[in-house]
């Protein structure tokens, strides 16, 4: 069986790689918080002390982490850690699942192919329970006979794989999936805000709204929360949809698009930030307005 290295097991990467095991795959993990692989060991995984030495001897190198910053601390190193890049060997098929800039995962898989590697930009889509079940899905882009030859591992943590095209396509599509989910949330915390305010019974209209044609998804994920004022156990922190708003305001700039209503989105998510709800489940948007 493929061996496969973690990088990342916060509330995804954690669940990522419990399935993996679960699988029966051999998992090397590594985490920036040492203690965050513990159950994982527990399970099976073989902990590493650097990123570079999970990636070394690994067929399938998965990383699951914040941001741009935090991808190129784990691929490329910082001050304190050796990056997976220089343990990759030749033919190592890397997977990023975190949510990036496409121009960040272009500029690693240049950086992959330079070691004779292959690299999938494969974002996540599915939060917290999702991860923890083996249920979330991916956009995946990248070549498709790499996606192929990989696919084994992915369905062991995954209920569905999207193939959407070339290196960047999959980071793409998910900047545009969350920008839109962003802007239902926001949505829902000014229409409870207004509905509050007004005086109606939160209790008969939340219902109202989840089933009715306002309710996306996302809504039916967020309004509970938000009625109940509960954003602990966070699925989706607040500081990572704020980051995805931001990356997908870069790339319509980019490409020549002018948004209006996702930067007035984004206007929210960032005051949420600044009033200290970082970790806390997006969700908490909703208390700008009380
Ligand atoms: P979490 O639960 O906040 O986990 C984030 C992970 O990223 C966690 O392992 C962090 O390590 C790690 N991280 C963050 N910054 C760094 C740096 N600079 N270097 C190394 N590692 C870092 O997020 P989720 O699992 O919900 O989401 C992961 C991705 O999927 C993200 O892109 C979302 O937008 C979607 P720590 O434990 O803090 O030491």
């Amino acid at each position: 069986m493929e061996r496969i290295a973690v990088l990342g097991l916060g509330i995804m990467g954690g669940g990522i790689a419990a399935n993996l095991l679960k699988a029966g795959y051999p998992v090397a993990v590594w985490n920036r918080t040492a203690s965050k692989a513990e159950p994982l060991i527990a399970l099976g995984a073989s902990a590493a002390a650097t990123p570079r030495a999970a990636a070394d001897g690994a067929d399938v190198i998965i990383a699951c982490v914040g941001d741009d910053l935090a991808s190129r601390a784990v691929w490329l190193g910082d001050g304190a850690t050796a990056g997976a890049l220089a343990g990759a060997k030749p033919g190592a098929v890397l997977i990023e699942t975190s949510t990036l800039t496409p121009d960040w995962v272009r500029e690693l898989a240049a950086l992959a192919a330079d070691k004779g590697c292959d690299l999938l930009d494969a974002p996540m889509f599915g939060s917290r329970e999702a991860a923890a079940t083996g249920q979330i899905s991916l956009a995946v882009g990248g070549d498709q006979a790499v996606f192929e030859r990989v696919k084994p591992v992915l369905e062991s943590f995954t209920r569905k794989l999207m193939y959407l095209g070339k290196t960047g396509t999959g980071a793409t599509y998910k900047l545009i999936n969350n920008m839109m989910a962003a802007i239902h949330a926001a949505c829902a915390a000014e229409g409870l805000a207004l509905a509050e305010a007004a005086g109606l019974d939160i209790a008969a209209v939340a219902p109202l709204i989840m089933e009715g044609p306002a309710g996306s998804r996302m809504v039916q994920m967020k309004l509970p929360r938000m009625v109940e004022r509960r954003y602990d156990e966070t699925d989706f922190s607040l500081k990572w949809m704020e980051k995805d708003v931001v990356y997908a305001l870069r790339l319509a700039e980019q490409v020549g698009v002018a948004l209006t209503v996702a930067p007035a989105a984004r206007a929210l998510y960032r005051r949420a930030l600044e009033k200290g709800f970082s970790d806390e489940d997006m969700a908490v948007v909703a208390e700008l307005f009380r």
